[in-house]
């Protein structure tokens, strides 16, 4: 039997897996990517293996660099002699395939190196949803023990802001003198952001960025970790190292989230539920469902006590 028509991973195409064989690597990718029918077997056979990457995303808006630091991060990586697994998202599809091609082109420089495994996800054909897809996707790198997984979106909306949820460490990537950017970043990625970087350093106003940042930063309130804003310039590498340092104190600082891929399943477990009880409220009929939007209405009811009360009428209702 040859290894392609060999269905059920046994031990020894875990083995395989596992030291880092490309080609099991790139075929068990693809299956949990298009669901195939092997993709149960695989998820089951690796599951109890998980834990070892340091999963870190990079998301912020579209030319802010995110491709060029990734890959210098990547880089810098290699230079600590860590293996990497790199997932390219872009939740946008046919509009964006140029930068999908761009971030292709920039990762050519680790073409050839054993230790950087590189993979883009396409927006389409995802049964489960996008950050399902890339939390497997994750796992299957995870499994073949990576040491770090770093996961690139394409910009700062709502999916990439959900994907980059899944990392261990959330690095926000900005530029300076982009009045947009900002407010990009005001519209919700600064709540996830564990490293903020302001890159193209070497531009002017970078300076200015950075007292924005630190500034939103401030009215933000946060226990423990507080996000360092740091410099870099993707192009050179300057700074990068320190970035690099600073991902590595996140993961120590947050004590055991490296070892840990329970946070991820939380995470999509959280997505599938919230869902689901979507659906649910939108299609209860019952008149008391009717009766409490009336009451909502009429202004004698709050959204966040109707809210309440919509999930404890979910909760009596038999379906
Ligand atoms: N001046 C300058 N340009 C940069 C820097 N980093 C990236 N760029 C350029 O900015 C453009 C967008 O970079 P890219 O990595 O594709 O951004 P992404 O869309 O966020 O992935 C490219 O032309 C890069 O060469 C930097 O540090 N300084
Ligand atoms: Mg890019």
């Amino acid at each position: 039997m040859t290894a392609a028509a060999k269905q059920v991973p046994d031990s020894e195409w875990l083995a395989k897996l596992q030291s880092g064989h490309r080609t099991t690597l790139a075929r068990a990718i693809t299956a949990v990517e298009n669901e195939t029918a092997g993709a149960g077997d695989i998820i089951s056979a690796i599951h109890p293996h998980l834990g070892h990457a340091h999963v870190v995303g990079f998301t912020g808006p579209p030319g802010a660099g995110k491709s060029t630091l990734v890959s210098a991060y990547v880089a810098e990586l290699r230079k600590r002699d860590l293996t990497v697994g790199v997932v390219a998202v872009d939740p946008s599809s046919p509009l964006t395939g140029g930068a999908i091609l761009g971030d292709r082109i920039r990762m050519t420089a680790h073409t050839g190196d054993e230790g950087v495994f590189v993979r883009s996800l396409a927006s389409r054909g995802h049964l489960g949803g996008l950050s399902r897809t890339a939390a497997r996707v994750i796992d299957v790198m995870d499994a073949a023990r990576r040491d770090v997984v770093v996961v690139e979106t394409v910009g700062a909306g709502q999916s990439e802001v959900e994907v980059a949820e899944i990392a261990h460490t959330k690095v926000v990537v900005c530029a300076p003198g982009l009045g947009d950017d900002i407010q990009a970043i005001k519209a919700g990625i600064l709540e996830i952001a564990d490293v903020l970087v302001v890159n193209k350093a070497d531009l002017p106003l970078a300076d200015r960025t950075v007292k924005q940042l630190k500034g939103m930063l401030g009215l933000t309130k946060r226990e423990g970790w507080t996000p360092p804003v740091l410099r870099t310039t993707a192009t050179t590498g300057e700074g990068v190292d320190t970035l690099a340092d600073k991902i590595d104190d996140h993961a120590d600082a947050e004590g055991g989230l490296r070892a840990s891929p329970v946070h991820r399943v939380q995470r999509l477990l959280a997505g599938i539920a919230a869902e689901r009880l979507k659906r649910r409220i939108e299609r209860q009929d019952d008149p008391a469902m009717t009766e409490l939007c009336e009451a909502v209405l009429r202004g004698d009811v709050g959204f966040d006590a109707a809210a309440s009360r919509a999930l404890e009428l979910l909760v009596k209702s038999k379906d």
